[in-house]
């Protein structure tokens, strides 16, 4: 057990039962062309937390721990997107659309995919998600029952939107989570600030906030010198 320093307070953090979740670091709403342009946003603003979380997908996959990718997507046929969804707002591409990166926000287009720079490796899991959250229509829950796994860290984007439902969702759950505050980012400064102070507010009602720098520390100060002491470690049979 590690305590992270956080908002509203300490985060108490076991190592064999945390994940990294990373939200929905696709194309479709990091770069031009995609589902977040066509919904009238500046997508160039998201790019900025791109190097701290590598930094902590990194420290991940050096300490072999669980490691989660989201995609918000819908099959071909539109299937799994309701009405309700498909014709909100009055954007000129809607979902399905031909764009410049494929048809939006389907699964297996080329905008559809993770960034480069965070592409999941073998062993990590990805999520295919219809909705928000990542809990909706999706079998993240048994992934994360089958591991263990208690504690979910959450990054990616949007804060306010499939980041902040998905923690919600969590947070119902049981789960304790922690939102890492340089890891995650909207296309509305205001919005991420408001969401990273109602989720620990009341006492943390939703979960903590930290920066990535206090899991870095936190994981440092494990005192493990090789992954291989990591993996130990992670395989230590729960409860
Ligand atoms: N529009 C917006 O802010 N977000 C989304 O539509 N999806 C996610 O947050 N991934």
């Amino acid at each position: 057990m590690i305590t992270i320093p956080a908002k509203p307070y300490g985060y108490e953090l076991p190592l064999t039962g945390v994940a990294l979740i990373i939200i929905d670091m696709q194309r479709d709403f990091l770069e031009p062309g995609g589902f977040g342009d066509a919904l009238g946003n500046d997508v160039n603003r998201l790019q900025a937390i791109v190097p701290t979380l590598k930094q902590l997908l990194e420290a991940f996959r050096q300490y072999r721990l669980p490691i989660f990718h989201t995609i918000e997507c819908h099959q071909h046929d539109l299937a799994d997107c309701p009405p309700a969804k498909l014709n909100r707002g009055k954007a000129a591409l809607k979902i399905g659309d031909p764009g410049p990166m494929g048809r939006i926000l389907i699964k297996g287009e080329p905008g559809n995919g993770i960034i480069s720079e965070l592409a999941p490796v073998l062993g990590e899991t990805i999520i295919y998600k219809p909705g928000k959250g990542a809990f909706y229509n999706t079998n993240l829950a048994t992934h994360l029952q089958e591991r263990g796994i208690t504690h979910l860290l959450i990054t990616g984007v949007t804060t306010e939107v499939c980041v902040q439902t998905t923690m919600r969702e969590a947070n119902d759950r049981g789960y304790e989570c922690l939102l890492i505050e340089d890891c995650t980012e909207s296309y509305f400064p205001e919005f991420k600030q408001a969401t990273l102070e109602m989720v620990c507010a009341q006492g943390g009602i939703v979960g903590w906030t930290a920066p990535a720098a206090a899991v870095l520390q936190g994981l440092a100060e494990t005192g493990w010198d090789t992954p291989k002491a990591a993996l130990d470690l992670v395989n230590t049979p729960v409860g």
